[in-house]
């Protein structure tokens, strides 16, 4: 195979809430146009993109956009299996991640309870130790003014419950605005303070073998699932209780009022037992679950591309066959072909784009076994890994 990566890649993940930019901040870095419309996941597809591009040092800087925090229908354990997996598929085939970005939305007016987890998700798969090499991207400044971002900046760096650890530890907080200068001042920052790190979640997961709701990142989730879990065993053994009462006086309307609220309760407390098992993980665990997931989605996403492809040559048929100067109608039916193409070309080069990370995926997959697997492995694959993303 040829190889046309190098050891030499820098490889950033870009992490955060939904919502919060990640996409915009990495579309400006490679100085695209950003359309959330076909940012849009295939149904079921997991969440990891990868977006490369020469930086001006020479090294290719691969962009890793992830599955947002806090998404609604997602639970925040699967993102964080998600992350997990593919920090430690790439760890063992011996890629180290140059520095991590948190993107931070500056008009968030108070943290919810997800969105401090999600925060200190993120600094606990980090480590303290790797602050230096991650910044906190805040975006949305358009949305508030100047100075009461400002403030909120100062708050986040001051508060050591927000990014005052971090902060303290060497990370930077900085704006990423409406352009690509301010996005890779970001970059820039993190290639020149890092030649590769071993991540907090990579070190407990994968050398100290503990298990997902043993690590730092996923006590904090872990923690909160059992909470929720507690609260609502109570609230089912309240109810019980007002049942028991309503029965002796005969209140039979009140009595199926409250089997229905118990109902409710128990098929979240369902929910939650199963989050439970869910985080209760080994490295090895998730990488059977996982590797299943991603080779599914390869499989759709080649279905996809060779649709979205014969689709596209039929409308460049159909061009082909029209004239430039016909009648007003004709035109018209030509403006709307040459806009769908256009349209479907960028689908095409997008779907193209994730092959080539699903590829990438098989090649983690695969690569680590046919060479050995391990650490040592990172100047055979890194050239692959790369030679796929590109
Ligand atoms: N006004 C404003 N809108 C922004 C900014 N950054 C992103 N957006 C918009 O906010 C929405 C969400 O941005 P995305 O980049 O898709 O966020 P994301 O973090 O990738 O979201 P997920 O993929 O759902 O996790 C989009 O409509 C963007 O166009 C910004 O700085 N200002
Ligand atoms: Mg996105």
């Amino acid at each position: 195979m040829k190889t046309c990566g190098s050891p030499d890649d820098v490889f950033i993940p870009i992490i955060g809430l939904t919502g919060s930019g990640k996409s915009s901040f990495i579309s400006l870095c490679m100085g695209e146009e950003y359309d959330e419309n076909e940012d849009v996941p295939l149904p079921g597809a997991t969440g990891f993109k990868v977006h490369s591009f020469k930086h001006s040092s020479g090294r290719t800087v691969h962009l890793i956009d992830t599955p947002g925090f806090d998404q609604p229908g997602r639970e925040d354990h699967e993102v964080l299996q998600e992350c997990v997996y593919w920090l430690s598929k790439s760890f063992e085939a011996g890629i180290k991640v140059t520095g991590m970005v948190y993107t931070y939305p500056i008009d968030l007016m108070r943290l919810p309870g997800s969105a401090r987890r999600a925060l200190q998700m993120f600094k606990a798969m980090c480590g303290i130790q790797n602050a230096p090499s991650t910044v906190m991207a805040t975006t949305m400044w358009d949305k508030v003014e100047r100075e009461v971002g400002e403030e909120r900046v100062d708050t986040l760096a001051e508060e050591q419950d927000f990014w005052g650890d971090f902060h303290d530890a060497g990370s930077r907080i900085l704006p990423v605005l409406s352009d690509q200068r301010s996005a890779l001042k970001i970059v820039n920052l993190i290639i020149s303070s890092s030649t590769g790190l071993t991540l907090q979640i990579q070190q407990q997961m994968i050398l100290d073998k503990m298990m997902l709701h043993q690590t730092d990142a996923g006590k904090i989730l872990y923690g909160n699932i059992m909470t929720e879990k507690h609260n609502l065993e109570e609230e089912i053994d309240e109810i019980k209780r007002s049942m028991q009462e309503q029965l002796v006086q005969a209140r039979q309307d009140q009595v199926r009022e409250l089997e229905e609220m118990a109902r409710a309760k128990h098929d979240k407390l369902e929910t939650r037992v199963a989050a439970v098992q869910e985080i209760q993980k080994t490295n090895n665990d998730l990488t059977v679950m996982w590797d299943i997931r991603v080779k599914d989605d390869m499989r759709r996403m080649r279905l996809e591309l060779l649709r979205n492809q014969e689709h596209l040559q039929d409308l460049e048929d159909s061009l082909a066959g029209r004239a430039t100067n016909g009648a007003y109608q004709e035109r018209k039916e030509r403006e709307e072909l040459e806009r769908e193409l256009k349209r479907m070309r960028k689908k095409v080069e997008m779907l193209q784009r994730e092959n080539r990370f699903g590829a990438t995926a098989g090649v983690l997959l695969t690569g680590g076994k046919v060479v050995g697997g391990g650490l040592g492995v990172a100047a055979a694959i890194i050239p692959l890994v790369a030679c796929c993303i590109m």
